[in-house]
């Protein structure tokens, strides 16, 4: 008794502490991967610190974005009264779990699904000469959201299957983990290329909430706008601006210069009453001033997501070698997609983003302006991160027009998709859906399936997200696992060049 009491204590704090917070848990592979390896204890102390403070410092930076501008956005709606639907993980998150006592279930399930799927994950990549899936998710927050909203999709998609008892059964739970742990090991998975390709080989994929997209904008950009016949692409970084535009090839300043222009119509949109009812100013504060120091701050976070990355990607992903040998063979680690900031053209991110913002007003002004019962306001979270990282990848295929045009068709994806499934499925009445593209698009494709086709679309589901990665697979024999184990290899095998190689 006494030892399953210590067990389950230790797996409390591990749950708790490590397996939901991304920072502990990279620092937790990388403890792992350097044991593995074998170095010496003082420089495994010393690449597990950076690992987590670098994380850290990433958090800081996610969270001074999303804790400065997502009130900015959030006001549009006070501002006008509207009753609406904010596209956020967070919100999304609060609405599950309140959508879920209101029909008497329990959120505890929620962690019990994320560690099974997490397992089922693990597997999925233990396996990989016959799953092809090569990406461990590690971003616990992201997991937990996903959960979440995906116990409530499945509940609502095969009612009879959930039962009336306050707890999820057995039977869906097991339905839920091999979807959840699924589409995590096979998403990831499917970044490996785009990611590999931005970072020149660092050996990561991204595990996030839009990977669906990640790959959808790289095809894309790649068929609609990429390279031919030899010619040159012209990417973000390759601009060269005259006289007074030069100074927007200077990512900090471009980026203030941008996002003053944009937050300032949004802001004076808003008026200043407004956020003086709200405390965020007094009466005495000189809006235009605090516009522009909000504005300026966009700056300032981004390059503190940067530091981070640049602090922990190499720790990990070097530490993850020794997991990868012993553990997992040809795999790497799945972060979160503010990672691929640190790589590419900077203001790529920016202009994804912008491009992504323009996109998601004009869809929430369609829904406005048809009557639509379910109205959306934009979350800071996904405008952004979705966005400006879709919009990286676009660059670094399709150049300058494809990280415009693919963010923007994105952010309609995100606003018309998100009005539909949070409409459909009734978390819209509790205020907020989680919103990232791919839980706009892929998720709400697979809830018609399942509500529509009962037990046969649960196994179709799982079929097609099985089948990806055979198929990618079929696609490459050669480079499939090559990419992830060798990328000079890989390059020399592809006939790649870099600019770094020249
Ligand atoms: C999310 C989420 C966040 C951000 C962060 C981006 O989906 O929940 O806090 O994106 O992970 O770095």
């Amino acid at each position: 008794m006494i030892i399953l009491d210590i067990l389950g204590a230790i797996w409390n704090f591990f749950a708790t502490y490590i397996l939901q917070k991304a920072p502990y848990m990279v620092g937790f592979l990388t403890l792992l991967g350097y044991a593995l390896m074998g170095k010496k204890w003082y420089d495994t102390l010393a690449g597990t610190l950076k690992a987590i403070i670098g994380m850290l410092i990433l958090n800081a930076g996610s969270a001074g974005l999303t804790g400065t501008f997502r009130p900015i956005l959030a006001g549009l709606r006070d501002r006008f009264n509207l009753t609406a639907c904010v596209t956020d993980p967070y919100y999304g998150q609060n609405a599950v779990q309140e959508a879920m006592e209101s029909i008497g279930k329990s959120f505890a399930d929620t962690m019990m699904l994320l560690l099974v799927a997490f397992i089922i994950n693990i597997l999925l990549v233990r396996f990989n000469r016959i799953t092809k899936c090569r990406a461990l998710f590690t971003t616990g927050h992201v997991q937990v959201q996903q959960a979440a909203t995906a116990i409530w999709l499945l509940i609502f998609a095969l009612p009879k299957l959930a039962g009336d008892g306050a707890t999820v059964p057995l039977p869906m739970m097991i339905v839920m983990s091999i979807l959840l742990g699924a589409y995590w090991a096979v998403g990831a998975n499917l970044t490996i290329k785009p990611m590999q390709e931005l970072s020149d080989g660092a050996g990561f994929a991204i595990a996030h909430q839009q990977m669906f997209g990640i790959r959808l904008g790289y095809f894309l950009a790649d068929k609609l706008f990429g390279a031919k016949n030899g010619k040159k692409l012209k990417k973000v970084g390759d601009m060269e601006m005259p006289g007074f535009f030069s100074i927007f090839n200077e990512n900090m300043v471009c980026t203030a210069l941008l996002m003053t222009a944009f937050f300032g119509v949004i802001l004076a949109i808003i008026g200043k009453p407004y956020f003086v009812s709200t405390g965020d100013i007094a009466e005495s504060t000189n809006y235009v001033w605090w516009c522009f120091d909000k504005s300026l701050n966009f700056a300032v976070y981004l390059a503190i997501l940067q530091l981070g990355v640049r602090t922990f990607v190499t720790e990990l992903t070097a530490s993850f070698q020794g997991i990868a040998d012993k553990l997992l063979p040809s795999s790497v680690p799945g972060v979160d997609c503010a990672v691929c900031f640190g790589f590419g053209d900077a203001n790529a991110v920016t202009f994804g983003f912008l491009a992504g913002l323009v996109g998601q007003i004009l869809a929430i002004l369609v829904l406005i302006f048809t009557g639509s019962p379910t109205i959306i306001i934009c979350g800071f979270v996904p405008v952004f991160f979705d966005n400006a990282t879709i919009g990286l990848v676009a660059n670094e295929k399709g150049g300058l027009k494809a990280c415009l045009i693919i963010p923007f068709f994105c952010g309609l994806a995100q606003v018309f998709g998100s009005a539909l499934i949070a409409g459909w499925c009734g978390l819209a009445d509790f205020g907020g859906y989680l919103g990232m593209f791919d839980w706009a698009t892929v998720w709400p494709a697979f809830t018609v399936l399942m509500k529509y086709l009962g037990y046969i679309g649960v196994v179709l589901v799982a079929v097609i997200l099985l089948a990806i990665p055979q198929i990618e697979y079929m696609m490459d024999p050669e480079g499939y696992f090559l990419i992830t184990e060798d990328y000079e290899a890989y390059k020399e095998k592809k006939g790649i060049v870099t600019e770094e190689d020249y």
